[in-house]
């Protein structure tokens, strides 16, 4: 993570500076917050602000300070580059939290936080996924909170075949069209922004956000649809939008899904991880415009990057070049994990608002 504090009114994400007084560094106008903290600061704020904390995620490192009750995802990607970060997210109201079976979930005002976590399913994946996001969209019902924004989608080995001879990322994607299906979910408007990435081992993880309202789903016209991608990607459209836009909070926060060197519907750039990473950043770039037109810069829009590395080596490749297009202050997370197409070497997911 490089980079200043950045606090916003309505998604705010900093850097939490420790020697600050952590009760004047909670921004109460933010309807939704992220920040990345390590460890020890992690547990600080944890106890610090347990009432206004949604959910937490971990790559690699545990926070102990686990209020009870709170979602605390355990991603195995390790973090590159950067002493180990803990992503919290907070809400500006007082959070309500609850559970059920393999859920657990924080509501604050009209945004719902939740955690989906299970032992890694072997050759069971496909309807280890339909059941999972079977019990999230009943979830979603009794909430009141319908509308699926975001969701980040962890198992490992993806690009192992089952004993079928099809791939696990394939899989997945069936048994996450057949929950959609039949929660009559296929409406393209309403499908969310989403990052599908392999785990280095680890339980099968899902965190998501969803929200009373609707948001506004961004395609991007340079990518064809991921839900309109042909057949031979897997004989299920994978099922995400390449953005979702809460246009109803203040700065209109965009969520940019998992984003990768893909033009059309078709991976470019074969073993060149510097170009993958330039034709994903102009991936970035078109749905920023489309968001937000007419802005002049728009990667001074984005407050955080997560990039998915496969392979170590190709760090400081992937680095050299988002830094050189987006500037160095975007607060950045690197991790070691697979992406579900073997060419890919890189996915690029971000946060941005006004
Ligand atoms: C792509 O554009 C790259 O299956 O949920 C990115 C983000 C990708 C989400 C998903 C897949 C997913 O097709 C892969």
């Amino acid at each position: 993570m490089k980079g200043e504090n950045v606090t916003t009114d309505s998604l705010c994400s900093e850097r939490y500076a420790p020697q600050r007084d952590v009760a004047s560094t909670a921004s109460a106008q933010a309807a939704l917050g992220v920040l990345y903290l390590n460890s020890a600061e992690a547990e600080r704020y944890l106890t610090a602000n347990a009432d206004h904390v949604l959910g937490v995620v971990c790559h690699g490192n545990e926070v102990t300070a686990n209020a009870t009750g709170l979602p605390v995802a355990s991603v195995a990607m390790p973090q590159l580059d950067h002493e180990p970060l803990v992503e919290i997210w907070k809400a500006s109201e007082r959070v309500l939290r609850g559970s059920s079976g393999s859920l657990v979930w924080s509501r604050g005002g009209d945004l719902l936080f939740g955690l989906y976590r299970q032992p890694p399913h072997e050759d069971g994946l496909e309807s280890g996924t339909y059941h999972a996001y079977q019990a999230i969209f009943s979830l979603l019902a009794e909430q009141q909170t319908p509308h699926l924004l975001r969701i980040w989608n962890y198992f490992s080995a993806i690009n192992a075949d089952d004993p079928d001879g099809m791939e696990r990322y394939k899989h997945f994607c069936v048994g996450r069209y057949e929950a959609f299906a039949e929660s009559a979910r296929l409406n393209t408007s309403d499908i969310p922004a989403a990052s599908a990435v392999g785990s280095h081992g680890g339980e099968f993880v899902l965190y998501f956000i969803a929200a009373s309202r609707r948001g506004v789903a961004v395609e991007n016209d340079r990518q064809v649809s991921a839900y309109n991608y042909p057949p031979q990607y897997g004989p299920r459209s994978p099922l995400f939008s390449r953005a979702t836009q809460l246009d109803w909070l203040p700065r209109r926060p965009l969520f940019i899904s998992g984003t990768a060197s893909i033009i059309g519907h078709a991976s470019i750039y074969y073993d060149d991880a510097a170009q993958q990473t330039r034709e994903a950043l102009n991936n970035i770039r078109r749905l920023l415009d489309l968001a937000y037109p007419g802005h002049a810069l728009p990667f001074a829009l984005v407050r955080t990057l997560k990039i998915y590395v496969r392979h170590e080596k190709d760090l400081p490749a992937i680095r050299s070049q988002i830094e050189a297009v987006t500037g160095k202050a975007i607060p950045s997370i690197y991790l070691l994990a697979d992406i579900c197409r073997s060419e890919l070497l890189l996915e690029i997911e971000a946060i941005a608002e006004e």
